[in-house]
């Protein structure tokens, strides 16, 4: 496996699209395996944990598997767009009827999370990893809610995770 890093454009007006990029949006993260490209973080995940079977996703017949797909989805649908809305401030009635609001994805966080330290109850999978992630890359984000805090560090708490952050700060 090799790593690519490129650059994008970010928010504050540094950085740029590298040409050398192949996500036909200049995005990260894209997965480029024996010539497929594969975007969408949860789309990335998915296909990774269907070419790698193991514990990090309830594979087809498990009885968690639909809750697992119902949340590596409600990400990409609905906590996305939502936590992007949120922090720009925009609302309006149509979005609020199409993707509720930030209240609505915490009180859903905040549910699963009462019946298990994990999305899925007692099993850490790939959902944990996508659904978290808003909320480590933008601590400012976190709803101040110990269920979501102590959820959002246990995950960072994982070896993998840790091993992972120590290799990207090089
Ligand atoms: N929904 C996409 C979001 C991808 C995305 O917007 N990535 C950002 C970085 S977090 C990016 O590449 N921005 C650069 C740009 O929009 O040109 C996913 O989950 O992969």
């Amino acid at each position: 496996m090799t790593v690519r890093h490129v650059t994008i454009p970010r928010r504050d007006g540094s950085g740029a699209r590298d040409p050398s990029n192949p996500h036909p949006e200049g995005k990260v993260p894209l997965l480029d395996h024996d010539g497929t490209l594969i975007f969408e973080t949860g789309a990335i995940m998915l296909y990774l944990t269907e070419l790698f079977p193991g514990p990090l996703a309830p594979q087809p017949g498990d009885a968690n598997r639909g809750a697992f797909l119902t949340w590596m989805y409600w990400y990409g649908s609905v906590m996305e767009p939502v936590i992007v809305l949120n922090a720009i401030g925009i609302d309006h009635p149509a979005l609020h009827a199409t993707f509720r609001d930030h209240d609505a994805v915490v009180a859903r966080l905040c549910a699963a999370l009462q019946q298990g330290p994990w999305l899925l109850g007692d099993t850490y999978s790939a959902a944990d990893l996508l659904v978290h992630s808003p909320y480590a890359w933008f601590p400012d984000m976190m709803p101040d809610d110990p269920l979501i805090v102590d959820w959002a560090a246990r995950c960072a708490a994982r070896a993998a995770y840790v091993q992972t952050q120590a290799q990207e700060a090089g």
